[in-house]
């Protein structure tokens, strides 16, 4: 008899909980590359090469660690497509008297794990998905114990937990949160780090051609792929982040710099989404930069927060909200996203930038997401579901447990503002503090009105006016709405009517 463990294409790694003690004689791992997986959206084609590239050498890797692993490929003539066609054909082809299987990471996925037992006539054992801190009960416990979910306040009972900056039970350096000191506009660099490129070895190239074959009408760019496909180099890839960037992450983490897609930010998310590097050792690496005087502590408490903090919460409101929380619109938005949303052809320079290098490498950083991409998505009033799936599609990234309530919450309000108390909206001012994208653009981000005036300007004080009924009484809206209401109806209604251009421009 045999125990037969899927492993999926987010769970690539090798103390993962499924594995843990388990009888490598009396065990089989079962990966499988599926067309439901591949299809359900239209993935950018690099994060298709990433992921089927990350599987096959993760079996490789677990054949070398002792596993029987079967694999199959999306090709094989009698793939079934789906997960739960493969396990049935592997319950056919073997013996099997139980499943094991780590808890999957989306809604989509634990409703065919649930049905397996009676599928299959089986026992199928689910098991806590141990590469996080807080598992759903853990996440259930502090929430319900609380009006509100403010994640400052869960990532503090995540330090407590992990002890990670804790000097005797207080926080290292005095303070929880050094966000203060981590606005600064960045200015171009010649030695500025870059990430680390690695050349496609034979498995890569051979997922890259049938990603050009199967999948050319997939978004995005193929070409020049060089992220890691293996712990081994997703491992030299934190080693670089460590030695040259972490230091002035802090610094530097909202800035945004024509032509530079990376700046000190770590390009490690897919490498932890994917399972590749374990995110709790990567904080304790961080803290220790810090004890040992290589990392100042703004940097290394800013690394922390966001893995052990947002990381961990917004897998938690995922959870918590259920299959129902992709629905939510509250402020009942319906517009399709531009066409260039697939090109970048547009002749803002901010989001011509910021698109151009999603499509180019399948990733942006959070500001360039959220205060650019995100931003625009929200003042045009686009439709929160048709924003999430192309985050979804878009970023090498992206899996929905992440995405989700960091795109339809976090930026678009979708949830009323669970995650955000208030949406992140701003003009075309908060661009140039940051960025030195206005400086690169046909539009005038000092101006509100006219031809050349910058689009956000206007759709900015439009948004705050056309949602007053829903946003006036946020507390951290009152400035705004107290500067929109001193001028004057006559500039209120040439602000809203070069809004209504623009958006009637985008029909
Ligand atoms: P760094 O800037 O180096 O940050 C360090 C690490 O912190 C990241 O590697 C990541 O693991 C974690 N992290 C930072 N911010 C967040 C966050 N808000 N939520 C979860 N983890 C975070 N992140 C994803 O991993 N997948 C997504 O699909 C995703 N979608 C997003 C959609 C929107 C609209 C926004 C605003 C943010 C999204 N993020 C997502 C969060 C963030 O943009 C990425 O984690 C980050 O850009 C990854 O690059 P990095 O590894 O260089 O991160
Ligand atoms: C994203 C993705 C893609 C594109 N393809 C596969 C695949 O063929 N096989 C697989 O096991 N996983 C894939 N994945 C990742 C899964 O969608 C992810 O592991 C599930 O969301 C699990 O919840
Ligand atoms: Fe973007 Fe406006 Fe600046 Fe142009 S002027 S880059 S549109 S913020």
């Amino acid at each position: 008899m045999t125990i037969l463990i899927p492993v999926f294409g987010d769970q690539l790694s090798l103390d993962l909980s499924s594995l843990a003690d388990m009888d490598q004689a009396d065990s089989i791992v079962l990966m499988m590359e599926v067309a439901d997986e591949t299809t359900y959206v239209r993935h950018h084609k690099q994060k298709l090469v990433y992921i089927l590239s990350a599987m096959r050498h993760h079996a490789e890797a677990l054949r070398t660690a002792g596993w029987r692993v079967e694999y199959i490929h999306l090709y094989d003539p009698e793939n079934s497509g789906s997960f739960t066609g493969e396990v049935a054909r592997a319950v056919a082809r073997h013996e099997v008297s139980q499943i094991v299987v780590t808890e999957s990471g989306e809604w989509r996925v634990a409703a065919m794990l649930d049905a397996w037992p009676t599928i299959f006539g089986l026992s199928v054992e689910i098991r806590v998905d141990t590469r996080f801190l807080c598992s759903h009960a853990a996440f259930a416990a502090w929430a319900d114990s609380r009006s509100e979910l403010t994640m400052e306040f869960f990532y503090r009972e995540m330090r407590r937990k992990t002890g990670l900056l804790m000097d005797e039970g207080k926080p290292a350096g005095g303070r929880w949160n050094f966000d203060k000191d981590n606005r600064k506009r960045a200015q171009a660099d010649l030695l500025m780090p870059r990430p680390l490129a690695f050349s496609p070895d034979a498995i890569t190239r051979d997922v890259i051609a049938l990603v050009k074959e199967r999948f050319a009408d997939n978004p995005g760019s193929l070409d020049g792929f060089d992220y890691a496909v293996t712990a081994q180099d997703a491992e030299r890839q934190a080693v670089s982040f460590f030695t040259n960037a972490l230091p002035q992450f802090g610094d530097f983490e909202d800035a945004m710099l024509t032509g530079e897609r990376f700046l000190w930010h770590s390009i490690l998310s897919p490498y932890i989404n994917s399972g590749l590097l374990n995110p709790l050792d990567l904080c304790r690496r961080a803290e220790t930069e810090y004890r040992e005087g290589r990392a100042p502590l703004n940097s290394v408490e800013g690394y922390i927060r966001q893995i052990i903090g947002w990381r961990e919460y917004v897998r938690g409101i995922y959870w918590r909200e259920g299959p129902d929380y992709v629905d939510r619109n509250f402020l009942g938005h319906s517009r399709a996203l531009p066409d260039w949303f697939w090109t970048g052809d547009t002749d803002m320079h901010c989001l011509a930038e910021t698109i151009g290098q999603t499509l180019a490498t399948a990733h942006a950083h959070h500001i360039q997401r959220l205060m650019v991409i995100g931003n625009f998505a929200l003042l045009i009033g686009a439709d929160p579901k048709q924003v999430h799936h192309w985050y979804l599609e878009i970023y090498l990234d992206a899996y929905e447990w992440v995405e989700l309530p960091n795109t339809l919450g976090m930026s678009q309000f979708g949830d009323g503002g669970l995650l955000g108390s208030k949406p992140y909206v701003s003009s075309g001012a908060y661009i140039n503090r940051m960025s030195d994208y206005c400086g690169h653009c046909c539009y005038d981000v000092g101006k509100r009105i006219g031809e050349d005036a910058c689009p956000f300007n206007a759709l900015y004080w439009d948004f705050l006016a056309r949602h007053r009924e829903k946003l006036g009484k946020n507390r951290r809206l009152t400035m705004p709405y107290r500067t929109w209401d001193r001028q004057s109806e006559s500039d209120q209604a040439k602000t809203r009517a070069q809004a209504a251009e623009y958006l009637t421009s985008l029909d």
